[in-house]
Order: structure tokens, then sequence, then C-alpha cells
């Protein structure tokens, strides 16, 4: 009997996947955006950056990236776009379909497949099953997240986590804003908001909401943006549900703002 001379296919499968993951994960230590939340916001902000040449790590909490897009309305999975967005759909090579009165659909599916996608290609590295369980928080300014895998958050074990060091962090986080409460509880910090924290999120009214949901897209703290429903709810803006113009022009928006902030 000969002894192989390559190693046996179990090991080759093993080491390829360890040592790749463990080379983006060391590659993305310290970055230019660590983006908290892997949903339309979150990927479109790091496409853009991405492409303009940042160093992006997104943080998910789920298996899943895509956030709130997934199940549409009410798991009708189609979701609705105002005018102004198609471009950014476009950009992504997700089809739309005219729904009358400056409104359009696209298939929720594609929708978040797509944005993933386009996300990736542009260079972002996506960390998926990983949360962000706090906070780094030096010299007055947030300047990176502190990570653990989700089964460990959820199964409660006294596991200590790591560090991702970053310029800036974004709370892409949705409705919690979970970063932006955060940096207001444990950091004690002012918010650039009304009241200095986390105002909550109003009711549903849509027109209100998709405008807001753009407007409250901005830096809230040294280090620390807020885009989508985050920046909502850190701003006590209204919802608006299952459409999501604001989202992705939140997005775009959050990512210019953090180009001319950075350089
Ligand atoms: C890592 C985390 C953590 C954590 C949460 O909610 P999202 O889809 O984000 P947005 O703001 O881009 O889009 C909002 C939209 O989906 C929506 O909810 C709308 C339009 N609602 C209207 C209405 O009226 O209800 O995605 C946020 C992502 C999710 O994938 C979470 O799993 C993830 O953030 N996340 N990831 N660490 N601590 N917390």
């Amino acid at each position: 009997m000969v002894a192989p001379t390559s190693p046996a296919m179990e090991e080759k499968i093993t080491s390829a996947i360890v040592e790749r993951f463990f080379a983006k994960l060391k590659d993305h230590l310290s970055v230019d955006v660590a983006i908290v939340g892997a949903g339309p916001s979150g990927l479109i902000a790091a496409h853009d950056l991405a492409t303009a040449g940042k160093k992006v790590a997104l943080f998910e909490k789920k298996l899943a990236p895509g956030g709130g897009v997934w199940g549409g309305g009410m798991l009708f999975n189609e979701i609705v776009f105002q005018d102004d967005a198609l471009s950014i759909l476009d950009d992504f090579s997700i089809t739309h379909r005219p729904a009358g009165d400056g409104y359009h659909t696209a298939d929720a599916v594609e929708v978040a497949s797509g944005l993933i996608f386009g996300a990736m290609k542009a260079g972002a590295a996506l960390f998926n099953t990983v949360s962000v369980e706090d906070i780094v928080f030096q010299d007055g300014r947030v300047a990176g997240v502190v990570i653990n895998w989700t089964p460990v958050v959820h199964m409660n074990l006294h596991v200590d986590p790591l560090v991702v060091l970053s310029k800036v962090v974004v709370d892409g986080t949705g409705h919690p804003s979970v970063v932006a409460n955060l940096a207001a509880r444990k950091a004690g910090v002012r918010l650039d908001t009304e009241t200095g924290g986390v105002m909550g999120e109003k009711p549903m009214w849509v027109e209100k909401g998709e405008k807001s949901t753009v407007e409250n897209t901005r830096r809230i703290h040294p280090g620390l943006y807020a885009s989508g429903m985050a920046a909502n709810n850190v701003s006590g803006g209204f919802r608006m549900g299952p459409i999501f113009g604001g989202m992705f022009l939140s997005g775009r928006k959050l990512a210019r703002l953090i180009l001319e902030d950075l350089g």
C-alpha cells in the first residue's frame, strides 16, 4: 500500500476553507467602514463605498443578509419603489416593472440577492452570522465594533468577543438601531438628535417616512453614522411599510457623506 502524496480530500477541503476564511478575517480587522446590518441601506452603502476604493466590512447577525427585503409586504414577495430610486436598481441590474403614478415593483428575492451580489462584487467583505454586541469608544469617538458569533449570543454563552477597528461605524441595523442605542447607553454620549438620545420611531405615514429616512441619514456622533430605519429610529421619523425608495436613497446618501468626511 503506497502512502498518499497529496492530502486526503477531507483535509484539503477543510484546510482550504479555514485558510481562506482566516485570511479574509485578518484582512478586515481594521477597515475604513464597518457596517452593522446587511439590510438594503447597508448593502447599497457598502457597494458605493467599496466602488470608491474604501475597505468595507459588513457584519450581519443572520445567516442570510438582505434584512427586511426578502418578505416583501406581509410575505407577498414583491416590493415597491418610486421613480427616484430606479437608477440604483439599474446599477445593480435588478429588474423593475411600472405600477403606475410613478411607482414600480420588483421581486423581493431578486432585490435581496441582487444587492448582496452587487455589494460583494464591488469588493465589500460580508461576515454573516456575526452579531455586533458592543462598540469601541475611544477619545470621544466610535472607533470600531465588538463582534461575536450569533449562536454564542443566542445561547447566552459566556464567550468573550473579538474587535474590528474602523474609521467609521454605520448603524444599519434597521428598526432597533442597535449601535446608536449602545453609544447612548454605554458610552453615555449625546447623539446629534433633538433630544440627544434615540428618539424612537413614529407610526406609519408613508410620505413623511420616506422623506425622513433620507433626511435622517447622517453622522450622529463622531465616528458613527445611521442609515435606513435605524436613522429613522434615532431621529424620530415615521415608518413607511414595504416601499424601499427611501432605504435605497439612504444607502446612497450615506456613502456620499462618508466619502466626503473620509476624503
Ligand atoms: C449585526 C444586525 C444586528 C447586530 C440587526 O432592517 P433592515 O432591512 O435595514 P434597513 O434599514 O436597510 O431597511 C429597513 C427595511 O428593511 C424595513 O424594515 C422597512 C422598509 N420597514 C418599514 C416598516 O414600516 O416596517 O436590515 C437590518 C439588518 C438585518 O439583517 C439584521 O439582522 C441586522 O441588520 N442586524 N447585524 N449585528 N447587532 N442587529
